[in-house]
């Protein structure tokens, strides 16, 4: 086996992985493949993540990763040099902390929004409806939460762009939590606007969710 291999779809949380690989310098072969996608993707992908879900990175010795925190988490430890970490250990302890807020609460809240017959037996059109609007709520205060308690400094992961920064920028894209986040925490959201826009990062966000 050789060389990295990253699983994803336009507009998916694959971007954050594609961000973090290309701010470590690594290179990856790309597979176009989502749970939603029947093809040939999805059936290699199926093999190394039974869940299917994106983003899944395999590693250079054939073993899988999956969880965009324990991705984005294992690129930082394993590349320093990326700058995806930070190196002292209590700053990347509350950089850990954030990305798994991100994936345990935002990120959980959005498979509840996009297929809600998982979480409810026998759910009719009515409870998937009453299903999205709470999750939805809840995903929004998650945000706001999320925004009062990791403080910019630039940013999110503190001196320079990294692994949090990557994962809040690409998770808050869905849902009308960028819209909500507007309003709310204008701030936090102006942030979010700024990462994207980092000449590093800019192409992939532009490709993933181009501005018609
Ligand atoms: N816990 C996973 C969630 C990944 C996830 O839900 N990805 C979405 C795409 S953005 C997916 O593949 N959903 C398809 C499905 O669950 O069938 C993570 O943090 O990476």
């Amino acid at each position: 086996m050789s060389g990295y291999t990253l699983y994803g779809s336009k507009g998916s949380g694959s971007a954050a992985v594609e961000a973090a690989l290309t701010l470590a310098g690594i290179a990856f072969r790309s597979v176009d493949a989502a749970s939603w996608e029947p093809g040939p993707g999805l059936t290699e992908l199926k093999r190394v993540n039974p869940l299917a879900q994106i983003p899944t990175l395999v590693l250079p010795d054939g073993s899988a990763m999956t969880e965009s925190a324990a991705i984005l988490i294992h690129l930082g430890l394993a590349h320093p040099a990326s700058d995806l970490l930070p190196t002292d250990a209590l700053q990347r302890a509350q950089i850990v902390r954030g990305l798994v807020y991100v994936a345990a609460n935002c990120y959980a809240a959005i498979g509840i929004i996009d297929f809600p017959e998982r979480w409810c037996s026998d759910a009719g059109d009515d409870d998937k409806k009453r299903i999205r609007a709470g999750s939805t709520a809840r995903l929004h205060y998650l945000w706001d939460v999320f925004a009062d308690t990791f403080p910019a400094r630039p940013f999110l992961n503190g001196e320079r762009l990294g692994a949090l920064d990557l994962l809040a920028t690409v998770v808050s894209k869905w849902s009308g939590s960028r819209k909500h986040l507007a309003a709310s925490r204008p701030a936090f959201h102006a942030l979010l606007a700024t990462i994207e826009a980092d000449p590093r990062v800019a192409p992939i966000f532009a490709r993933h969710w181009p501005k018609t």
